[in-house]
């Protein structure tokens, strides 16, 4: 039976990341997606300047109404990118309205990176999404945005023991799975960390740190570890694929980064596109495409 996924962010029309990421990496492991686009934007926030902002609040609820009339139904919701606080409130009667025991409900609570938020958002965002995260079955905040969302000062470097005791306090919101993406340790493993608080389990995925920084690798991991969870992987299978996906896809970057002006290698994101075979292998793993 075809699984479906509805994904609720923004487009950014150049620049790769939400809605451009989501679509053609899910659809790739087998899952219909439907999306809720939450504004369109020429770019991304992320190192562009003089981009547009069409903001499409007032569609969600009027297309979430049309599509409680025709009682259609999703394995998954995967939320992103959300632009104002008045939209986490309508993504959150969305969750109630669409899901059931068995949907899963995942937030990536987008909000900064690298101990900044993102331009447009302000601190007391966080509270709001922290609802959000709270109906959760699963959040995927990096390292900025878990900080964010305890209220706790952000840390350049954390061990172990930290990352555990964050992703516990994480659960604590009222989600029963939390990812962390983005941890990086010492000896040069750069990945993710994920906890299950009912079994108390932790599991992990790492590859080798690449220095550099690219835009929408979250994005690109968060799309992959819905997937995969809609299409039933263990949890432990999700971070793994989402992880070796996004390493691979940032590995294959590298050349257009030297080959591009300096100023313009990172306007044009992840070369994801290359590696698309790897995440069809990848998702054979765990079912038949
Ligand atoms: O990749 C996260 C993201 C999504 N959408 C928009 C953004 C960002 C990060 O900057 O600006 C519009």
């Amino acid at each position: 039976m075809q699984k479906r996924i509805v994904t609720i962010q923004d487009i950014s029309c150049f620049g790769k990341c939400s809605l451009t990421v989501a679509l053609p990496l899910i659809s790739a492991m087998g899952v219909e997606t439907a999306v809720i686009p939450t504004a369109v934007l020429s770019t991304h926030t992320g190192g562009f300047t003089g981009y547009t902002f069409r903001d499409l609040t007032a569609d969600i609820p009027q297309i979430s109404a049309h599509w409680q009339n025709l009682k259609l139904h999703f394995d998954g919701i995967y939320t992103g990118y959300l632009g104002s606080r008045q939209q986490v409130q309508m993504v959150a009667d969305f969750f109630d309205a669409f899901s059931d025991a068995k949907t899963q409900v995942i937030v990536d609570p987008v909000m900064g990176d690298r101990g900044r938020l993102y331009a447009g958002f302000t601190p007391d965002f966080a509270g709001e999404m922290r609802t959000l995260c709270q109906k959760a079955d699963v959040i995927v905040p990096n390292m900025t945005e878990a900080c964010l969302l305890l209220d706790m000062p952000y840390l350049s470097t954390y061990t172990e023991t930290d990352v555990k005791e964050i992703l516990r306090r994480l659960t604590d919101i009222g989600c029963s799975t939390a990812i962390l993406t983005g941890v990086q340790y010492g000896d040069g493993r750069h990945g993710a960390v994920a906890y299950h608080c009912e079994s108390d389990q932790f599991c992990s995925a790492f590859r080798q740190h690449i220095p550099e920084q690219m835009h929408g690798t979250g994005d690109i991991f968060s799309s992959i570890l819905s997937g995969a969870l809609v299409q039933s992987a263990p949890l432990e299978k999700a971070v793994e694929v989402a992880v070796n996906f996004t390493a691979d896809s940032i590995e294959a970057t590298i050349d257009d980064l030297y080959t591009l002006p300096k100023e313009q290698a990172p306007w044009y994101g992840v070369a994801f596109e290359s590696c698309i075979g790897n995440l069809v292998a990848y998702t054979k793993q765990f079912i038949n495409l």
